[in-house]
């Protein structure tokens, strides 16, 4: 029988200051975690002022959505509530959080140095939204080995009442197709504002219904291997100017590093956001 999860308290304000061997220590710990239920609970992981920051500018995308984005989150509402794609790009805020570093530091042992940022999104479940749908992260299910890995940052309170995340105990070592998962008993996550929720990708999960009357927004960051595709490319929707202003994980993190160029005349125009061709930077950043 599978156990719930254990709330993961640490010292994340001061993580950088850490010493090496007291984050290796929380590391397997994690690990643990990771194995016997599939997902690790980073226990108020964001302070609240800036959860409160992050549904401000997610509820001001939401009201300020374009008209397709507006019909995308009206057809979505049933199942998961308006979705704003691309947070990273719209707020400074969201962009140093990609490189949040208790998560990053903990996804790049699985999925390597050049891990990238699959995406970034930001998403309210409104009253009345009903159940998600099941699934499992990533693409192939390949023992041993993920792909990507999936990280819930939660903006308020989560729990059966309001839409908490749900999963089916087990699957991820399990393999079974989604059908037959969804006819066995879930588990709902509780979780408190600005927990994190880290995901062993073959776990079978979903959102579900809020029955409050409050909202539900969480922020979904989501990493892959370094040479898969990501949902946008990232490097190309950047200005020289912007681009300046990343740091080292930032960059990485975008897929500075690895991004297709399109022709040699932009291995100098572009290459220069890779250090190996630094100074070959036109622009002197
Ligand atoms: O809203 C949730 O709790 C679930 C989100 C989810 O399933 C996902 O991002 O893969």
């Amino acid at each position: 029988m599978s156990r719930e999860p254990k709330r993961m308290v640490f010292d994340y304000a001061n993580w950088e200051r850490l010493p090496e061997r007291e984050i290796a220590g929380f590391f397997a710990a994690c690990d643990e975690e990771m194995d016997a239920v599939g997902v690790v609970v980073l226990a108020e992981a964001i302070a609240h002022e800036d959860c409160d920051a992050f549904v401000e500018l997610i509820n001001g995308e939401i009201r300020r959505a374009s008209p397709i984005e507006r019909l995308a989150n009206e057809r979505r509402i049933q199942v998961t509530g308006p979705t704003v794609y691309n947070m990273q790009a719209r707020h400074p805020k969201f962009m140093a959080h990609i490189a949040y570093r208790p998560v990053i530091d903990y996804f790049r042992r699985f999925l390597g140095a050049g891990m990238t940022l699959y995406s970034c999104e930001g998403r309210v479940t409104p009253p009345g939204t009903g159940d998600g749908n099941w699934h499992h992260d990533g693409h192939e299910r390949i023992p041993n080995y993920y792909m990507t890995m999936n990280s819930l940052h939660y903006l308020c309170d989560s729990n059966k009442e309001n839409g908490a995340t749900r999963y089916i105990p087990g699957t991820h070592k399990e393999f079974i197709p989604v059908a037959d998962a969804a006819k066995r008993e879930a588990k709902y996550i509780d979780v408190k504002k600005g927990d994190i929720v880290l995901f062993n990708p073959y776990l079978i999960h979903s959102g579900s219904a809020n029955r409050t009357d409050n909202d539900r927004p969480i922020i979904i960051n989501y990493y892959c291997r370094p040479y898969m595709k990501t949902e946008f490319n990232y490097p190309r929707m950047m200005s020289y100017v912007e681009a300046s202003k990343l740091t080292d994980d930032q960059r990485r993190l975008l897929g500075f590093e690895q991004m297709m160029l399109e022709d040699l005349h932009e291995l100098y125009r572009l290459g220069s956001c890779r250090k190996a061709l630094a100074d070959m930077n036109p622009y002197g950043f």
